[in-house]
């Protein structure tokens, strides 16, 4: 079973993708620390808010390694995922708020997030729902002949869920080119890993569906895109489906609303000691980044989620007679 590291792997990986990675880490911590402020002030068009701080490296590494004509599948736990596979701020940012410049026109909030121009087909409110959707992408992509990949990610909450053992039997059946990609942050609500499995190796699970299977240091963005590469590659030359556990963290509560009182506050520190933005600005440093190149990264981030938030709060509230559109190809007679 994995154990995390005390330091983060020392990779060969030239310094132009270490700071593209470590900008991109740093991008989402950054926009989902602005977006728990929107939160307080009351400016987002939904309550319903789940960030991922903690958990950036495996949104990061995995999205690094895909190709622009592959799709991802997300979560309710999905703006680092949106963010990281390549949508923009501002549509993240008015999406939340309720506006039209939305990536949904406002109509999806946070835990519907959708862009096909990104080849992200969705994120779903129900734990588990998007999987059978990824499976389904990559069986027309498979029949079609084409060499796209799919990326789905979900919980280690959603690995109890029925539907997710029927997508990866189907999916390894089918010899199909999905990556599931395990977002194990240790707890589900306040249902721990160990007592939510008999088996907490991906690798062992794996095993059982007849495809390959990895635990990997989700923490760590250099090992996540090493092992994502590993998984898209088998995936595209027909080898079939990987299982890729990333053990990572989540540092806040499940939703605003949660204090993580279940939670010891000593795995919580050891945990902190493996902030996945805090190793990748370590290793940086000893590539001779100085401070002054991580304060205008900084500045850089601070000005785009300023200018996106502007273009939000400029842009007029979704309408409730849009509701319908979009939602079926032929509108259903009544409605519209
Ligand atoms: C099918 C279903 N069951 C229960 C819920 C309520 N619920 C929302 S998030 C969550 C925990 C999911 O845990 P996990 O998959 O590990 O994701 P995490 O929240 O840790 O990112 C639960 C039980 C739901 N949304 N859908
Ligand atoms: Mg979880």
């Amino acid at each position: 079973m994995f154990a995390p590291n005390p330091t983060m792997a020392a990779t060969e990986t030239d310094t132009e993708t270490l700071s593209r990675l470590y900008r991109e880490l740093l991008r989402i911590r950054r926009a989902e620390e602005g977006i728990l402020e929107l939160l307080l002030k009351n400016k987002l068009s939904s309550t319903m808010c789940h960030v991922s701080i903690g958990q950036e490296a495996v949104a990061v590494g995995v999205c690094d390694a895909l190709e622009p004509d592959d799709y991802i599948t997300s979560t309710h736990r999905g703006h680092g995922h949106f963010l990281a596979r390549g949508g923009a701020m501002s549509a993240l940012m008015a999406e939340l708020m309720g506006r039209e410049a939305g990536a949904c026109r406002g109509r999806g909030s946070s835990m519907h997030l959708v862009d096909a121009s990104i080849g992200h087909l969705g994120s779903n409110a129900i734990v588990g729902g998007h999987i059978p959707i990824a499976t389904g992408a990559a069986l027309w992509t498979a029949l079609r002949g084409e060499h796209r990949v799919v990326a789905s990610f979900f919980g280690d909450g959603a690995t109890s869920e029925g539907i997710f053992h029927e997508s990866v039997n189907f999916a390894a059946v089918q010899r199909l080119p999905i990556v599931f990609v395990v977002e194990n942050n240790q707890w589900a609500m306040s249902l721990p890993w160990a007592k939510s499995t008999a088996q907490q190796s991906i690798e062992v699970k794996a095993e059982g569906y007849g495809i390959a299977g990895v635990d990997v240091d989700g923490q760590d963005v250099l090992a996540v895109r090493t092992a994502a590469r590993d998984a898209i590659g088998r995936a595209r030359r027909g080898e079939g489906p990987t299982l890729l556990g990333l053990s990572t963290y989540r540092f806040l509560g499940h939703s605003r609303a949660d204090p993580s009182s279940y939670r010891d506050k000593a795995e919580e520190e050891k945990w902190r000691l493996r902030d996945p933005v805090l190793l990748a600005h370590n290793l940086l440093m000893a590539h001779d980044f100085d401070e002054e190149w991580f304060e205008q990264v900084d500045r850089d981030i601070a000005a785009e989620i300023a200018a996106a938030i502007e273009i939000a709060e400029n842009s007029p509230p979704a309408s409730i007679g849009e509701v319908f559109s979009d939602i079926y190809a032929t509108p259903l007679e009544g409605i519209r």
